[in-house]
């Protein structure tokens, strides 16, 4: 089984990715080969400051290192030090419909209606696609944020095998979890836990310090009506707390639920806080150590070349098959 995926040197990791997406990607580890990228050409597809944007990079590349991705065992790696990310991202925007491409919510999130929004906003989902397909990847782990657009990678890829044969691409499962996999922005719980929100009180990073989690915590959004219990409708606060503490320590969040009936949401968030400190304690601590050193360039160097080997003949197959080339 090959596994693929990705994250966007857009800023810090938040809790929100760790629980819905990067979790399953340090568990995947032993179940089948992980080519894991730190997606960088789908983070300018807003403008963003070079210097940060190598930053980012590095932090991104620590942070796998410092949750548990080991790049002997998994191939990690910077997107666009492998050219054939843009190149079949090409191929496939060729296939794509310009009415499917419309109708991705979070290009539409994204561009709000604005017609000067980028092109590459409009086209972000062709180029993950390509970054899936270029691997021939069984299985793409990602948070439920992300469904619409393993739906379309899926929907290209059995397209694209319609026209030139089975054996052309590989068609992908999204693998989601079921605790964490949509966690919220703690100070709106209607609208997804992001990096590029604006307040910072909306998320926790991990490399977060004790007292900021203790703080975007206790001033988390929730209601008035003092009741714990897991409604996600009617309170999507209180619900996301619980669906936090929940995945950060391998409850159920009506185990945990119950823990708290008749208790004020003090205690619950008092509780969280400890809960989430110490979660992301020894992750901070092996970045730490991690993000200075040598050994993280050279592990992606290394991640790049064993990347472009497979990306290399896969592209050559799906190149032959379009009749592309001499
Ligand atoms: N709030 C979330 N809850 C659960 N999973 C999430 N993911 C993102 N936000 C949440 C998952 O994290 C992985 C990496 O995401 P990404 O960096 O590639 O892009 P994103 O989904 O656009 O993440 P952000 O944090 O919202 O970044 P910005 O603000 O730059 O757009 C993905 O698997 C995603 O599902």
């Amino acid at each position: 089984m090959r596994v693929f995926s990705g994250v966007q040197p857009t800023g810090n990791i938040h809790i929100g990715n760790y629980l819905g997406a990067l979790r399953q990607f340090v568990a995947l580890q032993d179940e089948g080969e992980c080519i894991y990228c730190i997606v960088d050409l789908h983070a300018i597809t807003l403008p963003k400051d070079p210097s940060e944007l190598r930053s980012h990079i590095l932090d991104v590349a620590a942070l796998y290192m410092a949750i548990g991705l080991d790049p002997k065992r998994s191939i990690l790696f910077v997107q666009s030090d492998v050219p054939g990310h843009a190149e079949l991202s090409w191929i496939l925007t060729c296939c794509a419909y310009t009415g499917e491409l419309s109708r991705m919510t979070q290009f539409k999130d994204k561009s709000r209606g604005n017609e000067s929004a980028p092109a590459g906003l409009f086209l972000y989902p062709v180029l993950m696609a390509a970054d899936i397909l270029l691997y021939d990847a069984d299985v793409v782990p990602v948070g439920q944020d992300q469904k619409q657009h393993i739906e379309l990678t899926r929907d290209l890829a059995v397209r694209v095998n319609n026209r030139f044969g089975d054996d052309t691409l590989v068609v992908p499962d999204g693998r989601f979890l079921k605790e964490g996999a949509r966690v919220m922005a703690l100070d709106d719980p209607t609208s997804k836990m992001s990096k590029s929100a604006e307040s910072e009180m909306s998320r926790i990073s991990l490399l977060d310090d004790d007292a900021k989690i203790k703080k975007a915590i206790m001033r988390a959004t929730t209601d008035s009506d003092g009741e714990i219990r897991y409604d996600i409708e009617r309170k999507p606060g209180i619900s996301n707390l619980l669906s936090i503490y929940g995945a950060f320590s391998g409850r159920s969040v009506d185990d945990v639920a119950a823990q708290y009936q008749g208790q004020g949401y003090g205690s619950l968030k008092k509780d969280l806080v400890e809960v989430t400190v110490d979660a992301l304690r020894p992750i901070k601590e092996r970045f730490c150590e991690i993000r200075p050193s040598g050994e993280l360039v050279d592990a992606l160097r290394d991640g790049a070349e064993r990347a472009n080997a497979i990306a290399a003949r896969v592209l050559a197959r799906v190149q032959g098959k379009f009749g592309l080339g001499v």
